[in-house]
């Protein structure tokens, strides 16, 4: 099942948790990484008592369910020294959140998919454009539509930032 992975970080070198994160997405069991979208800046969503974080969109190919897929990305979470400290929306090491699985609609107690936070985050939707602009999105729109919506304060998309110099 094709599935795209919302990754983010604004603790200890968030590009480079990125990077080490897409390393370990290659490696989960029965999945290959197809491709992933340039890396963001965006501004806090929450507390604005933290730094700025870096988001990026993969997508991966995976023989697993989407339950076994979210165990093993909170693996990765945890091996990246992720904290969970209750706060929400706080600072993390490192986020991977399953944005769309397939077509599929998923509302476990554990599991909501699509994510929930899709449609007003342009951190999500900005990479994920990048990636599937005519991608539809179960219930809420096609992503060029939904990305134009969501507008594009506050993010940056990194290697455009640099060649502005
Ligand atoms: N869960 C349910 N559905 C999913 C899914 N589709 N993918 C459950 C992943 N997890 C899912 O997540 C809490 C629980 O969500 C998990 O146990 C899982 O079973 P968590 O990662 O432990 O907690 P969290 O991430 O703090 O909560 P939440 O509500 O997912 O936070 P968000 O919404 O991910 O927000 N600002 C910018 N600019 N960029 C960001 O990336 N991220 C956040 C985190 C806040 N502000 C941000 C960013
Ligand atoms: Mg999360």
């Amino acid at each position: 099942m094709e599935s795209y992975i919302g990754l983010g970080s604004n603790l200890d070198n968030p590009e480079l948790q990125l990077e080490v994160a897409l390393a370990a997405l290659r490696d989960i069991p029965d999945t290959s990484l197809v491709k992933y979208s340039s890396f963001y800046r965006s501004m806090p969503l929450g507390p604005s008592d933290q730094p700025d974080f870096i988001n990026a969109v993969a997508l991966l190919d995976s023989g697993l369910k989407a339950g076994q897929l979210l165990s093993q990305l909170q693996s990765i979470e945890n091996r990246q020294g992720r904290v969970r400290n209750g706060q929400r929306w706080g600072p993390r090491t490192l986020d991977l959140d399953i944005l769309l699985y397939g077509n599929q609609v998923i509302d476990e107690p554990g599991l909501t998919v699509p994510h929930p936070g899709i449609r007003h985050r342009n951190f999500v939707l900005m990479p994920l454009l990048e990636l599937a602009p005519d991608l539809e999105i179960p219930g809420l729109g096609r992503v060029d539509e939904l990305s134009d919506a969501a507008g594009n304060v506050g993010i940056t998309r990194l290697d455009l930032a640099r060649n502005a110099g």
